[in-house]
């Protein structure tokens, strides 16, 4: 998978070479490019921002710098399907990577060309079920904005281009999409294949199935007078995934009652 980000704060990124994430780089299963708006500004200032038309606080990103960069994106898209292809033929190309990559690439997803991600507070909430569907696109491209946000002329522009997607990571008001596009990349990339030793491991966890996880334990047996539960070193392993799957649906039902439903409630504990 590719995946663009396009910041006025490209520092943020840095932690996606740590851990998990930066080992599917080294490895390739992860291409990452980080791209400064402010690399396609013209003016002394390198100005991204303006007033807001009819007047109201802070600031709005102007268009401008916006259409310049996605212009170029999307042109050296590694999969660029027929719109952005014929769109951008005048637009210079910064680099073309892995043609292939896309040809023979999964044929899991019916995508054609890079999926335009806009973080924000106004968009549809991502979740788990959202992951699992853009952990099959060939290439995505995160466009963080600041301020108030961008001027919608960008996203009615780039709506009629490509594939455009405003998402929101909660309700709550972060300052800008950075640190959200770092939380959707990792929920993400962790789910493309090869990048957990056993992909064993993600099916028993939260959100996977609709219930919260079952609490986990390692040695020793006891620590400060609190005992593992018995029933997980009788080394009975149908009694081990029961005893797993009531704690599922008790947690769930403790503290995130509106996830239970009929199905997830009577799911087979093995
Ligand atoms: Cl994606 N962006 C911002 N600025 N705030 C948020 C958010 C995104 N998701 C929740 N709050």
């Amino acid at each position: 998978m590719k995946i663009d980000i396009v910041s006025i704060f490209p520092a943020y990124f840095e932690v996606l070479g740590l851990s998990l994430l930066g080992k599917a780089r080294n490895r390739g299963l992860l291409e990452v490019g980080v791209h400064d708006l402010r690399d396609v500004t013209t003016d002394k200032h390198r100005t991204v921002d303006g007033t807001p038309a009819g007047g109201g606080a802070g600031m709005v990103m102007k268009p401008e710098p916006w259409g310049v960069m996605l212009d170029q994106l999307l042109a050296a898209s590694p999969c660029v399907g027929g719109n952005a292809a014929t769109a951008n033929a005048g637009a210079s190309v910064a680099e073309s990577t892995g043609d292939a990559e896309c040809a023979v690439g999964s044929a899991e997803s019916a995508a054609t060309g890079p999926l335009l991600i806009f973080p924000s507070p106004a968009g549809e909430v991502f979740n788990q079920q959202m992951a699992r569907e853009l952990a099959t696109e060939k290439h995505l491209i995160f466009g963080c904005g600041r301020y108030e946000g961008i001027d919608q002329r960008v996203f009615d522009e780039y709506e009629q281009r490509a594939r455009v997607k405003l998402i929101s990571i909660g309700d709550y008001v972060l300052n800008g999409g950075e640190v959200a596009t770092i939380a959707m990349i990792e929920a993400i990339a962790r789910l493309l294949p090869g990048m957990v030793g056993n992909p064993e491991s993600l099916v028993e966890e939260s959100h996977e199935d609709g219930l919260l996880e079952y609490p986990s334990y390692t040695q020793p047996a006891v620590w400060r007078d609190r005992a593992v539960p018995e029933v997980l070193l009788s080394g009975n392993h149908r009694k081990i995934a029961e005893w797993r799957h009531e704690q599922r649906i008790a947690r769930t039902k403790r503290v995130r009652p509106e996830l239970l439903t009929d199905q997830t409630e009577n799911q087979q504990a093995f």
